[in-house]
C-alpha cells in the first residue's frame, strides 16, 4: 500500500510553456493547444490528428479540443503494463469541464430517496475516517477502436488508444453506502461529476445497480499510480468500476444518489447501450430490436511491439510482445499465430497484476523474407475469447476482433 501523496491540493490546468494559471479557463487551453508541435495520421479515413501536450499530459492525439479528448499513442502500450498518468487517455462528453478544483474545499453529497443518512463526505474524510483498498485496472472506452468499424458508424473517431492500466487508490463504495445507511428499498446508485453540459446532451450522470454498487470492487479512488489523478482524469476523486466500461468511471465525483428506482438519463438511455444479445451485435447497417446499457468489457489482446506494416529481418529472431484483458476473469490464454490464423501456438503470459489488469504476453519468431501475419487471440477464465471476424453494431462499441498485425521480412 502506497501513501497517499498530498503534493498538489489544488490542482488547475497549467499551460504548457509556463504561462501561469488557466483562470481563463478555455482561452489559454485553446492558446497551449497551438503550440502543436507535431501532427500523426492515424490508419484511417479522415486519421489527420495534432500531437499535443495538455496540462499535465505528455503530446497525446487530439481527437476534440473542446472538451479535450486525448487518445494515447499506441507505443506507450508497449513501455510497460501501467499506463503512465501523463499518457493516459481523456475523454470528456460535455464543454463544461473544471479548469480549477481545490481538493481541500472539493465534497462528495451522498443522497437519494432510499439514502437513510446523507453523508457530506471530504476529501479528508475519505483518506481518514476509511480503510484504503488498492487495485490495478483497466480503463477502457466503451469507443475504442471506434474508427476501425466497417461499414464505418458516427461518434468519436478514435483508434485503440482510448484504454489504460492504473493502480487505483481509493475507498470501496460499498463502504461508503453502509455509512449512509441504505434502505432496503434501493435499486440504483447514480453518479455525477463537476462537469457541466454547455450546449445541451445533458449533464453526465451514470447509474449501476445497487448490487454492483456494494460488491467491494467498486472504488472512490483519489490516487492513480501513486500520484494524486491528473485534473483530466478526474481529480480529486473519480469513480473506478473494475472490469466495466470507462463510461462508468465518473470523473470529479461529487453527488452520489441512492434511488428506489432505475434512473434512465440521457448517459444511460439512450446513449451507452448495446444490443441486448449475446455478441452485442447486429447485421452491419441494421439497428438492435432490443438494448442493454454497456457492461463489462470483452476480451482483448494486441501486439504492442511491432506495428502494422513494419519492416523486420529476415531470419534473424524477432521477440513480440503486447497485452491481454478482460471484464475482470483474468487471461488464461494468449494463442499467436504467424500465417494470419491458419494455425497457432500459445504465447508465454507474464506477471498477473490482478484480473482486472493489463497482462503481458510474448512470443518469438523467425520470419523467412516475405510478408507475415501475426495475430494473437487471448481467451480469459470463463473460456470466452475474441471474434476472428469483427462484430458490428451501431454505437461502435466494444470491438475485440483478432487484430492482424502484417510485417515484411527482407
Ligand atoms: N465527469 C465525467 N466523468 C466521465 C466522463 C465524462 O464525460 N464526465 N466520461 C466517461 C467516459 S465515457 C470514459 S471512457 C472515461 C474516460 O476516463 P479518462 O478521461 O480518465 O480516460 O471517463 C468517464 N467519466
Ligand atoms: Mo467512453
Amino acid at each position: 500500500m502506497t501513501n497517499a501523496p498530498r503534493n498538489r491540493l489544488r490542482r488547475r490546468l497549467l499551460v504548457a510553456g509556463g504561462a501561469g494559471i488557466a483562470t481563463a479557463g478555455w482561452g489559454r487551453i485553446a492558446r497551449a493547444a497551438t503550440t502543436a508541435a507535431s501532427s500523426l495520421d492515424l490508419p484511417i479515413v479522415n486519421g489527420h490528428r495534432n500531437l499535443v501536450a495538455y496540462p499535465e499530459k505528455r503530446p497525446l492525439i487530439v481527437l476534440t479540443s473542446r472538451p479535450p479528448q486525448l487518445e494515447t499513442p499506441f507505443e506507450v502500450f508497449n513501455d510497460g503494463l501501467i499506463t503512465p498518468n501523463d499518457a493516459f487517455f481523456v475523454r470528456y462528453h460535455n464543454a463544461g469541464i473544471p479548469t480549477s478544483i481545490d481538493g481541500d474545499k472539493h465534497v462528495i453529497n451522498v443522497g437519494g430517496n432510499a439514502c437513510g443518512k446523507p453523508l457530506a463526505l471530504t476529501l479528508a474524510d475519505l483518506r481518514t475516517q476509511f480503510k484504503p483498498v488498492e487495485l490495478v485496472a483497466v480503463n477502457q472506452c466503451s469507443g475504442n477502436g471506434r474508427a476501425l468499424f466497417n461499414p464505418r458508424v458516427t461518434g468519436g473517431q478514435l483508434t485503440n488508444g482510448a484504454m489504460g492500466n492504473a493502480r487505483w487508490v481509493g475507498v470501496p463504495l460499498k463502504d461508503i453506502l453502509a455509512r449512509a445507511e441504505v434502505k432496503n428499498t434501493a435499486r440504483q446508485v447514480t453518479f455525477d461529476g463537476l462537469d457541466l453540459a454547455l450546449m445541451g446532451g445533458g449533464d453526465f450522470v451514470k447509474a449501476l445497480d445497487i448490487a454492483q454498487a456494494a460488491n467491494g470492487e467498486v472504488m472512490v479512488a483519489y490516487q492513480m499510480n501513486g500520484a494524486d489523478l491528473p485534473l483530466l482524469n478526474g481529480y480529486p476523486v473519480r469513480l473506478v468500476v473494475p472490469g466495466y466500461y470507462g463510461t462508468y468511471w465518473v470523473k470529479h465525483l461529487s453527488e452520489i444518489q441512492v434511488i428506489d428506482s432505475v434512473f434512465d438519463g440521457f448517459w444511460m438511455k439512450p446513449a451507452y447501450r448495446v444490443p441486448d444479445n449475446a455478441c452485442a451485435c447486429v447485421e452491419p447497417g441494421t439497428a438492435p430490436a432490443a438494448t442493454r446499457p454497456i457492461g463489462r468489457l470483452n476480451v482483448r489482446s494486441f501486439i504492442t511491439s511491432v506495428s502494422d506494416g513494419a519492416r523486420v529481418h529476415a531470419g534473424a529472431p524477432l521477440a513480440v510482445r503486447g497485452i491481454a484483458f478482460d471484464g475482470g476473469q483474468g487471461i488464461r490464454e494468449v494463442a499467436y499465430s504467424t500465417d494470419g490464423g491458419q494455425s497457432w501456438r500459445e504465447a508465454a503470459l507474464g506477471e498477473e497484476l490482478g484480473r482486472f489488469s493489463f497482462r503481458e504476453f510474448t512470443f518469438g519468431f523467425t520470419p523467412q523474407a516475405g510478408a507475415h501475419d501475426l495475430r494473437v487471440r487471448a481467451f480469459n477464465r470463463s473460456g470466452e475469447s475474441q471474434p476472428m471476424e469483427p462484430l458490428w453494431q451501431p454505437a461502435g462499441y466494444m470491438r475485440n476482433v483478432v487484430e492482424s498485425v502484417k510485417v515484411v521480412a527482407s
